[in-house]
């Protein structure tokens, strides 16, 4: 197996942190060198931090919508790299981090979901399968090469039935092996419109043999399914008991001591992240932060160092907290950002829960630079990223220009209210343009 190429860089960028942050107490000064997408930065992480953005466009954009990206910070907060998903994705959702230092990334194109393994060193597509699913948050890789999708929005008129499901692709027999659907198990009144987007289904993480973690938004409930028995195992939260959870996004199932049943949650639509454990055969809410200071916070992810990185959707950050609430780690990445993952610690959370760390209670945000209530900083933030080089130009449309065929599909992950004016100018437009076509040809290469 090749090195990651996340490690030189790294090692590089830790070097340059250790020689350069300043005694405890001087931190702005450091993040100011760092660039203005870099918030609080107590100490450096622990790794590379890859974000996925959507690429919604800014409440007061007049024109389309913005690229989707993957964005790379460095341990002290810097911009690694900017790479743009090119071939007409429209959406970028969920992205892994594989063993052999690759991204697996979920995004959609128009009226199809494409997922494909990301050389980061390169920019290059190793692969690619596209699915004919709508709006498709999150795909996995799993038993080696098959795909696991979480798969919405699949009313089928002709039969007058919902098909919202999981599935597994085999990709080497290109055959579905695995199939849960929830019209089997759930009310044609339960969640969303039944003709329409019913479940939301925007999560799927395999967790066992034939047990999946699955995460029906619309239903505000996360379930463990068994595919090979059909039955769902576990349940935490209930359709409309909004104090359990509400409209999440990206759960993850952790195990507690003796295995006890654990899961941290991106609790979206309460503006919080909060952890459940399952004791004496019942849920009990054992961790809280941030309620009411997040806004539309998407995916949290246990680190093994015990803290949580947080992707802060509507607040434009990616911010890794303490069990106590306090920030340690702070970046900004405007359009929407998604699911962040913290390079050499896995795919998503593994690390110890909060009663393993005896942490649990509800705690407040604090610590943070606050640069999302400044829409200058934000703005410059934009401006940052927009600045760097771009590959595959030939597939992009300049920054601001309308997807062809329209724009984004329907939904209310579609045109957030983004608090704060984009750097979409007329002006900034062109500028952008002229930035692709000088891009045009030439190879985009990983900043190191
Ligand atoms: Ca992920
Ligand atoms: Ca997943
Ligand atoms: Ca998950
Ligand atoms: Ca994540």
């Amino acid at each position: 197996m090749r090195a990651s190429p996340w490690f030189v860089p790294a090692l590089a960028l830790l070097a340059a942190v250790g020689l350069s942050l300043a005694p405890a107490g001087t931190v702005a000064p450091v993040a100011a060198q760092q660039g203005p997408c870099t918030g609080t930065v107590a100490q450096p992480a622990n790794g590379t931090t890859v974000v996925s953005v959507q690429g919604a466009k800014f409440a007061g954009e007049d024109s389309g919508k913005r690229a989707a990206r993957l964005v790379a910070f460095g341990p002290n907060g810097s911009v690694e790299f900017v790479q743009p998903y090119g071939g007409n994705i429209v959406w970028g959702y969920d992205v892994d981090p594989m063993a052999n230092g690759n991204l697996f990334v979920t995004a959609t194109i128009r009226g199809d979901t494409r997922v494909f393994e990301l050389d980061p060193e390169t920019g290059e597509r190793v692969w690619q399968e596209t699915f004919d699913a709508l709006d498709t948050h999150d795909a996995d890789l799993v038993r080696g090469n098959s795909i696991a999708l979480a798969n919405m929005r699949n009313y089928d008129e002709d039969a007058g039935e919902n098909r919202d499901r999981l599935f597994v692709y085999n990709r080497t027999t290109d055959e579905v092996t695995d199939e849960w659907l929830f019209d089997d198990h759930y009310p044609r009144s339960a969640g969303g419109n039944y003709e329409d987007d019913w479940t939301h289904v925007n999560d799927v993480d395999r967790i066992g043999e034939d047990r999946y973690l699955l995460s029906p938004r619309n239903l505000d409930q996360v379930i463990v399914v068994n595919t090979e028995t059909g039955e769902i195992e576990q349940r935490l939260g209930a359709d409309g008991n909004f104090d359990v959870l509400r409209k999440q996004h990206n759960p993850d199932y952790l195990r507690g001591a003796g295995g006890t049943p654990t899961m941290l949650v991106g609790d979206s639509d309460n503006d919080r992240v909060v952890e459940y454990a399952r004791v004496d055969g019942e849920w009990q809410r054992t961790w809280k932060v941030g309620e009411g200071q997040f806004d539309w916070p998407r995916d949290a992810d246990r680190l093994p160092n015990g803290n949580t990185l947080i992707t802060d959707s509507r607040n434009h950050r990616v911010l890794e907290v303490t069990p106590g609430g306090e920030v340690v780690w702070e970046v900004y990445v405007p359009w929407l950002p998604y699911d962040a993952e913290r390079i050499g610690t896995g795919d998503g959370s593994n690390g110890p829960t909060v009663r393993e760390q005896d942490a649990t209670g509800a705690v407040r945000l604090t610590g943070s630079a606050g640069d999302h209530e400044d829409l200058d900083s934000l703005e410059a933030c934009g401006d940052h990223l927009a600045s760097f080089p771009r590959s595959t130009a030939d597939e992009w449309p300049p920054e601001g220009v309308p997807v062809q065929g329209g724009g984004p599909p329907p939904g209310d992950d579609a045109g957030p209210d983004v608090p704060f004016a984009a750097p979409g100018s007329l002006a900034a437009g062109v500028a952008l343009g002229l930035l692709v076509v000088i891009a045009l040809g030439a190879r985009y290469r990983l900043r190191d």
